[in-house]
């Protein structure tokens, strides 16, 4: 049985996921580019709460100043008559040549001017929107080559433009946090800031890091190879879990931005099992838009892209139904503490413990028995059966 969303499950789309034209590499186009207002009265229909754009998704590239409020005032009427929200804005910094090298990290000083002054511009419309956060997908920013870029002027010039729009930001007294949107490559060769790690790393650096975060996005990291839901947790760790991007990925290959579920279905039962009921041992939490970034086949029509953007919910739901029916599962409970899941939160150092203690602790060194303690089995694998038994809606 398919589940019903509504708005209080926070459900939110890119105008640029369901409006896809379904334009590819190899093909043209297999259907027109939607109206965003349609889309914004259909997403509602189905029970969406948010909407989540590019400037160029609503104001076509150059248009100018009259014709940008005309679409932004036609745009607004749509969001006032369905009650939808734009809870994230983003900037097109790929799409037009001009960006082919990056925009921030681009060798020609003049498109990273240019390309400053169009995130500028877009990060005051969010701000007039209401938008919580500002999210940066660098994708053009990269290479194909290791003699193309000098790395470190690169990271250089990265920082400087971020760190200039969150200095804007507080400087306008916009509620507006920026999260970067990692990815390995595609369509650069390599891009810069390739994993969350990688981003968390750069933000560390950052002159205005605290209100500067991450927007994961599924399929990215499992394009590289890596585990969603253990980089989420890693950023929700860090304080820097701003905004999230499902979506399908089957293995390491170009980026497929399937629907939700419809790639690593098990990861992504352990990725809405994070999001709906925390850490086992408590800690911080996810609580913000549940945002699909995913593109509906070049193979569908309309019927066929509506389907899509209902099953992105509708897997959503069904899979928080099971993961809140795991963790209410006293077996469940009882296997977590078998393996040691709720200890790990205990400090290895007891309460005003210190180092020179442990060191005088004969028992957790020269008499602890290591051969015994070894023979332990924490019996991963019978928990990991139990998630997957609920998953599968088995018990
Ligand atoms: C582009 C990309 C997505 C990003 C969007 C935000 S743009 O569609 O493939 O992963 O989230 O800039
Ligand atoms: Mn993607
Ligand atoms: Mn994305």
């Amino acid at each position: 049985m398919a589940a019903t969303p509504t708005p209080a499950d926070k459900f939110s789309f890119g105008l640029w996921t369901v409006g896809w034209n379904a334009q590819d590499q190899f093909g043209s186009a297999s259907r027109p580019w939607l109206d965003p207002v349609e889309s914004v009265h259909k997403l509602a229909e189905l029970g969406a709460a948010h909407v989540t754009f590019h400037d160029d998704d609503v104001v076509p590239f150059g248009s100018d100043d009259a014709e940008r409020d005309r679409i932004l005032a036609r745009f607004k009427q749509a969001l006032t008559d369905t009650g939808i929200t734009v809870e994230m804005v983003t900037t097109n910094t790929f799409s037009h040549p001009i960006f082919k090298d990056g925009a921030f990290t681009s060798n020609d000083r003049r498109v990273r001017r240019y390309g400053l002054r169009k995130v500028i511009r877009n990060v005051d419309l969010a701000a007039e929107l209401g938008a919580d956060t500002f999210v940066m997908w660098g994708g053009r920013e990269g290479a194909e080559y290791d003699s193309a870029k000098d790395l470190n002027a690169a990271h250089d010039r990265y920082a400087e433009g971020i760190d200039t729009v969150a200095a804007y930001i507080k400087e306008k007294g916009y509620g507006l946090r920026i999260a970067i949107e990692p990815k390995p490559n595609e369509p650069r060769g390599d891009i810069l800031l390739p994993t969350i790690g990688h981003a968390l790393g750069l933000i560390a650096k950052l002159e205005h890091g605290d209100i500067v975060g991450l927007n994961p996005e599924t399929g990215h990291e499992q394009m590289a190879g890596l585990n969603y839901t253990s980089g989420i947790a890693e950023a929700l760790w860090a304080g820097k879990l701003f905004h999230i991007d499902l979506n399908g990925q089957r293995s390491i290959k170009y980026d497929q931005d399937l629907v939700f579920g419809h790639g690593d279905l098990f990861s992504a039962f352990a990725t809405v099992d994070l999001i709906e009921n925390g850490f086992p041992g408590g800690g911080p939490r996810y609580d913000g838009p549940r945002h699909f970034d995913y593109k509906p086949s070049r193979t569908e029509d309309f019927t066929g892209v509506w389907d899509s953007a209902q099953a992105n919910m509708s897997t959503y739901l069904l899979l928080k139904e099971r993961a809140l029916a795991f963790r209410a599962d006293p077996e469940v409970q009882e296997a977590l503490e078998a393996a040691g899941v709720l200890e790990l939160a205990q400090p290895t150092l007891g309460e005003g413990e210190t180092l020179a203690d442990l060191l005088a602790d004969r028992s957790a060194y020269e008499d602890f028995d290591v051969d015994a303690v070894a023979e332990r089995g924490f019996g991963f694998v019978r928990l990991n059966q139990l998630a997957l038994e609920h998953a599968l809606g088995a018990r």
